[in-house]
């Protein structure tokens, strides 16, 4: 059997690719659907080819998975790139919500702020600075139009498996082509609908020398939105880690508890207060959906 890595999936037909390059079309074994799983674009496999040029193949094992995630579906992500642009304006919320996912999928996330050369005064590089650098996460500023920050990029991502995530028009596709000569395709919303196309309809894997990239048509809020016990919610924001255990109350959220060590931070101005406000605001959303959680 073949080792290879599945590039593409449709209408249960894949595409797989081994080390060498060459790709094979294959199906999945039945076993599989009496196992309750499909194959997913970035699985691991091993494969028969099949025997004359023009018949299909078989996926035989899919190969243990470090992540896979459901809308959309892809395995063995490690990177998510979260992309910001000044226009169109931020939607630090969903950063927030990609964040938290990405730690939830055990994968790294890496906030990429695009269109340097339209951020005037670097407006929006200094505010994700303020709102995330005490997070720990990785922030890059690049301009998909001139290339600029592409070689930082680019070392970053080698030895990953980098999936694109973030609102609508904010240069994912463009990125994709600046940095990987791809021909994704690119512009503004409304051209798209007028031409009735979609950037992306299906996951898609590309391999660059060591670095991998999954073209995907983007991230479900839905899974974003997943019920969970509203305590360990605060575990998905890295710089509350230096106080714990320094609050009065035990366990504390961090809301309106007196003696709160995080709430003290943000006043003196060690924990970004806009971060803090989505926090309390998530915090209360994740609350109503655990107390309705049996509705
Ligand atoms: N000024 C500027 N415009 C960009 C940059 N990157 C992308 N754009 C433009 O932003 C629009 C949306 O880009 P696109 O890649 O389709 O965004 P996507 O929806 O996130 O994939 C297009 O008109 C691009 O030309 C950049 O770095 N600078
Ligand atoms: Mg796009
Ligand atoms: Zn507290």
């Amino acid at each position: 059997m073949i080792e290879g890595t599945i590039i593409r999936g449709r209408g249960g037909l894949y595409t797989a690719m081994d080390l060498n390059g060459e790709t094979y079309v294959l199906r999945a074994k039945k076993k599989f659907r009496r196992m309750g799983i499909s194959p997913l674009v970035g699985d691991h496999i091993l494969l028969t080819p099949g025997e004359i040029s023009d018949e299909h193949g078989w996926v035989e094992e899919i190969l243990p998975r470090t992540s896979q995630c459901l809308r959309p579906p892809v395995a063995n992500i490690t990177l998510l790139c979260i992309v910001v642009a000044p226009q169109p304006a931020p939607d630090w919320l969903l950063v927030d919500k990609l964040m938290i996912y990405a730690n939830r999928e055990q994968l790294t996330p890496v906030l990429i702020v695009n269109k340097a050369d339209i951020d005037n005064e670097q407006n929006t590089i200094n505010l994700a600075r303020d709102m995330y650098n005490k997070t720990g996460m990785d922030i890059f500023t690049v301009s998909a139009a001139t290339g600029m920050g592409k070689e930082e990029l680019l070392q970053r991502f080698a030895g990953h498996v980098c999936c694109f995530s973030g609102q609508s028009g904010v240069g994912k596709s463009t990125l994709l082509n600046q940095l990987f000569g791809l021909q994704v395709e690119t512009g503004d919303i409304s051209q798209k609908i007028l031409r009735g196309k979609n950037t992306t309809r299906h996951a898609e894997l590309f391999r660059f020398g060591n670095v991998t990239v999954i073209d995907t048509p983007g991230f479900s809020l839905l899974d974003m939105d997943a019920v969970f016990d509203p305590v360990l919610l605060q575990n998905f924001y890295p710089e509350f880690r230096e106080y714990e255990g320094k609050c009065r109350f035990s366990p504390c959220y961090h809301a309106t508890e007196p003696g709160c060590a995080v709430r003290e931070a943000e006043k003196q101005g060690e924990i970004n207060g806009e971060r803090m406000e989505r926090y309390r605001s998530l915090l209360k959303d994740c609350r109503e959906k655990w107390r309705d959680r049996y509705d």
